[in-house]
């Protein structure tokens, strides 16, 4: 094992020149859209990443967060590249060579199965592995260590998408694919900003409707994201209450004739109860429910009924929620009732939110699932499995979901965590519970590629992992198509693919508790380990059995099922059979529940969490990349404009957020697109990059009974002017990780703090707090220091006041500055470190005096225009063709596109 381990991973898959530049064809790392991508590389370095424009699901296209992936591909110490282990808690880590670290985890997994038994393991893997990883993981979980325990961040993403589809289709495959896009009549997203989240579905859905403009889009969302203001219908819905809103469309579509009731009888089962259940569901009474008038839902339900082809869209606004796999269902409903499934331009179609959710949903990477669609629950199910990986049998006893994973290890019943490609210090709900969790596990592994994430604090023992573009295997995309994932350059220090580092300890391991299991783990490449994974599909619903690297070198990205010797098959059920043992779908019964935490008159507000355009996740790729971070800097809780006022609180204010849970600081910001009474936080802003827990120190671990799946997207909230007077902003020029490094733990000292990574080109920090004079001076004196500030070019100071204002410059350009007291003068500050225009009077800027300029922020990355340059492009008259001729913003990659669509609806409102 010791010699492809270490040896074979140099040379990129490609063959290259020496010396040359060499273009390869792979996956963007990102989203569930799965776009092809060709990486050019030179050496060992990334130089170009570009759309793969023979790709079938981009063709080409890429948005702000692929364009810039090769900014991204970092070697100046965001990485992790060497095995850390500390033998216990009280000693900080130390690097060891790699097989050592493999030994010790050998060793720790061989200790704990022996003295506590398997099922005091747990895997925590991640929907952002490929599928040979996930393979591989899977088979040491279940073949070698022997627990069921094997679960991934995918319960927090796509669980209730499993649940749902298998409830109502009988399996987990989505019906639809891209191509619906161009021959949808009508479009249906509910709980999806695709504009943000599936950048280049949006392109190709805006492509559709300019080609037909009698389109329909209804977007069915508690906020009026960019998503919702580009819909013909925007249904704002009170969040968690999808099913009654849905149960009425189908109340609508049965009372108005609407429904086919020909292909009811035909292809589908249970249709009866369900209409009894929806005849209370009136549009009036959803009104009531939903908050949304029942004309619109009338109207929705005529648009998605009687237009030639529906399709749906959604996503986490569905999934993420305690009665998500019924939201699921409710969806489906209505696409059986109406036929519109199964034929172009229909059908429900989930989006994948990571790049290979779908394929561990095919490897059987949840505890819920095996390999090929089974289920670990069914005895034969599980002898098949056993059969396929050569081993006598797997484990009965059922695995913990996620959540409940973390519990276990947190009142002890769980004692070695295996963490890989995810972030669960950051990700998942309710911070606190999962941090005790952490603490109380006896042994932690976290295989990591990047060096900054909140998990690794808690680690006993780093795994380096290789990343994208280092590694090969496959993906699965949202449209049920594999591509090839292709290295393009080696990985740095000790990093491997995660699936060798699984299958090194693997071996180890057998040695240890199961020689005759060794063998089962001897794969000399990723073909290898893809072959033993397809053949678990043979005679599966998602058969690709006779599918191998050759082909897919040879013929391309292909969709499951996949026989090669038929044509495609684009679009599942086309003939109304349906996954089920009699071949007919499911209306399932099922009944509305509200969220599972109710506002009340201490915590008032619904907060929801979800995502912003350019940052990905936990940020450990994209706050790398200073065009990325450009869009929003800085992390704010918006709140409806009215909401702000009552609480007073000025735009950029400091706020306490408050849930039953947990708190934090942070600023606010005002926000048309909510409705008076919620809130909404990104996702992305973690104890890495904020003081305090997080974001998820807020939010409800309450799951739905059926996925498992938290309710992310809804917890009741206090919000409430901060007391935090004092403030301070620093800012260096240098190397983005580097300072990170620095700065970073700053964030642990003051009540609110933010790391501003990558900001103009350096590194800034912005921190609060309570007391007004003695302990913010030592600070300042201190942040001076760190900042290179003792001896500026330009100060202003009184330490009597808690004032401190220094600028240090390099010629005519500031290299570091520090604000503190009364941080005004920031804004004018960056916009000058940004490259803009030297002030007159540099010390009359520093005394707050002449224009405080506002930082403008990048709407458009591609030709870095900011929102300044386009509300004067539109103040002079400018239409979105003036905005892209003069501006050239929007002609990049488009995904800036919405945002200006709804900067000049908001300048003209009567011409959206
Ligand atoms: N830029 C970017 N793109 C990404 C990602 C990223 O991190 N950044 N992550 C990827 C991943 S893993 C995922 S899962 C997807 C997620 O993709 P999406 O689900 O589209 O994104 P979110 O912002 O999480 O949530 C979508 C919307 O759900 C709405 N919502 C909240 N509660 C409800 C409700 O009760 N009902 C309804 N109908 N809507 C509700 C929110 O207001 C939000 O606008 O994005 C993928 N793409
Ligand atoms: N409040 C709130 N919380 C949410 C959500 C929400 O909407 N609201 N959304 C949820 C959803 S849908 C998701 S999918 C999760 C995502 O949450 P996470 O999975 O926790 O987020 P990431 O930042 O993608 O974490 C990936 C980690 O893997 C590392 N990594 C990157 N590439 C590799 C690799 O090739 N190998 C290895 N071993 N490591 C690698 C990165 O450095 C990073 O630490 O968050 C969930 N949490
Ligand atoms: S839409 Fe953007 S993030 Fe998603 S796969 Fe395509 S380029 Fe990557
Ligand atoms: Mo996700």
């Amino acid at each position: 094992m010791d010699a492809p381990l270490i040896g074979d991973l140099r040379a990129p898959a490609t063959a290259a020149l020496p010396g040359g530049i060499r273009t390869v064809s792979s996956v963007c790392c990102y989203c569930g859209t799965g776009c092809g991508v060709r990486v050019q590389a030179q050496g060992n370095r990334v130089i170009a990443v570009s759309g793969d424009d023979r790709h079938p699901s981009n063709q080409g296209r890429l948005c702000s967060k692929g364009m810039n992936l090769a900014d991204t591909v970092r070697r100046d110490g965001s990485r992790v590249l060497r095995a850390q282990w500390r033998p216990d808690r009280a000693t900080p880590r130390r690097e060891l060579a790699l097989d050592q670290a493999l030994d010790v985890a050998a060793d720790r997994l061989a200790q704990t199965i022996e003295r506590h038994g398997p099922d005091a393991i747990g895997f925590y893997l991640s929907g952002q592995l490929l599928t040979e990883d996930y393979s591989v993981f899977n088979k040491l979980a279940r073949a070698l260590v022997g627990t069921n325990n094997v679960d991934t961040n995918s319960r927090l993403c796509m669980s209730s998408a499993v649940a749902g589809y298998k409830q109502t289709l009988g399996a987990d495959a989505p019906p639809a694919c891209y191509e619906d896009l161009d021959a949808a009549a009508t479009v249906f997203i509910a709980g999806a900003n695709v504009a943000y989240a599936h950048p280049v579905l949006f392109r190709r859905l805006e492509a559709a409707r300019q080609a037909r403009p009698d389109m329909k889009v209804i977007v069915v969302d508690p906020r009026r994201t960019d998503t919702a203001a580009a819909a013909d219908l925007h249904l704002p819905i009170l969040p968690g209450t999808d099913v009654a809103l849905f149960h009425a469309m189908l109340n609508v579509m049965i009372w108005e004739d609407l429904i086919d009731r020909a292909y009811i009888d035909a292809h589908t089962a249970g249709f009866t109860a369900l209409k009894q259940r929806v005849h209370e569901f009136t549009p009036r009474a959803a009104q009531d429910v939903c908050g949304v008038p029942a004309a619109d839902i009338v109207q929705a339900a005529r648009w998605f009924a009687r237009s030639p082809a529906t399709l749906s869209l959604y996503t986490m606004g569905l999934n993420q929620s305690s009665s998500g796999t019924a939201k699921n269902a409710a969806l489906i409903h209505l696409h059986l009732a109406t036929a519109q499934i199964g034929k172009p331009g229909a059908g429900p179609f989930s989006l994948t939110g990571q790049p290979n959710a779908m394929g561990g949903r095919e490897a059987g990477g949840m505890a819920t699932l095996l390999p090929g669609h089974r289920d670990p629950a069914n005895a034969a199910d599980r002898a098949a499995v056993a059969a396929l990986w050569g081993v006598d049998s797997l484990p009965a006893a059922p695995g913990l979901p996620a959540i409940d994973m973390f519990d276990a290890a947190r009142d002890g019943r769980i004692k070695l965590l295996w963490i890989v490609a995810t972030n669960p210090a950051q990700s998942l709900p309710d911070q606190a519970r999962v941090r005790a969790a952490l603490d109380k596990a006896e042994f932690v592994i976290v295989q990591d590629a990047y060096a900054g994430s909140e998990t690794l604090a808690y680690a006993d023992l780093v795994l380096p992992a290789a990343t994208w573009p280092e590694k090969d295997g496959t993906v699965t995309n949202s449209e049920r198509r594999i591509s090839r994932v292709r290295a393009a350059i080696a990985p740095p220090g000790d990093a491997r693919p995660d699936w060798r580092l699984a299958a090194a300890v693997a071996t180890r391991l057998a040695a240890r508790i199961a020689p005759a299991k060794t063998a089962c783990f001897d794969y000399a490449d990723e073909s290898q380990v893809f072959a033993e994974h397809a053949r678990t599909t043979s005679g599966r619903d998602l058969d690709y059995s006779a599918l191998t690297y050759h082909i897919l070198d040879r013929d391309g990205p292909q969709q499951w099922p996949y026989h090669p010797h038929a044509s495609a098959i684009p679009r599942l059920y086309a003939d109304g059979r349906f996954a089920t043992p009699d071949g007919r779908a499911r209306f399932v019964d099922v009944g509305y529940a509200p969220v599972a935490e109710a506002v009340s008159a201490q915590y008032p507000l619904r907060l929801t969490t979800g995502r912003l355009r350019d940052h990905w996740h936990t940020m450990a790729r994209t706050a790398l990349s200073l065009a990325l971070t450009r869009h929003v800097e800085e992390p704010c809780l918006s709140l409806h404009p009215g909401d702000m006022q009552r609480l007073r609180l000025a735009d950029g204010a400091l706020a306490r957020i408050k849930s039953r849970r947990g708190q934090l600081f942070m600023a606010v910001r005002a926000d048309e697109g909510l409705k008076p009474g919620h809130a909404f936080l990104p996702m992305h802003w973690g104890s890495a990059f904020i003081a305090g827990d997080g974001i998820n120190a807020l939010t409800n671990p309450a799951r739905d009974p059926y996925s498992h799946q938290p309710e992310l997207k809804h917890s009741a909230i206090a919000v409430e002017a901060a007391q935090l007077p004092w403030q301070a902003m620093g800012w260096l020029k240098g190397d983005a990780a580097a300072l990170r490094r620095a700065l970073s733990p700053w964030l642990r000292r003051f009540p609110y703090a933010v790391l501003l990574p990558t900001a103009m080109g350096g590194g800034g920090l912005r921190i609060a707090v309570a007391a007004k004079h003695a302990a913010p001076v030592v600070t300042l004196q201190e942040m001076a220091a760190a900042l290179g500030l003792a001896q500026p070019h330009a100060a202003f100071d009184d330490p009597n006041r808690g004032i401190l204002r220094r600028v240090a410059l390099d010629g005519k350009t500031p290299v570091a500055f520090l604000l503190a007291g009364d941080v005004s003068p920031w804004d004018a500050l960056s916009a000058w470190a940004d490259g803009g225009p030297p002030p007159a009077s540099t010390a009359q800027l520093l005394m707050g005096r002449g224009a405080p300029a506002r930082r403008a922020r990048t709407v458009c990355v591609c030709h870095g225009v900011t929102d300044e340059a386009i509300e004067t492009g539109i103040a002079a008259g400018l239409d979105m063709d003036g905005l892209q001729q003069t501006l050239h913003c929007g002609t990049g990659c488009g995904s800036c596109g919405p945002e200006i669509a709804r900067m000049l609806a908001r300048a003209h409102p009567t011409h959206p």
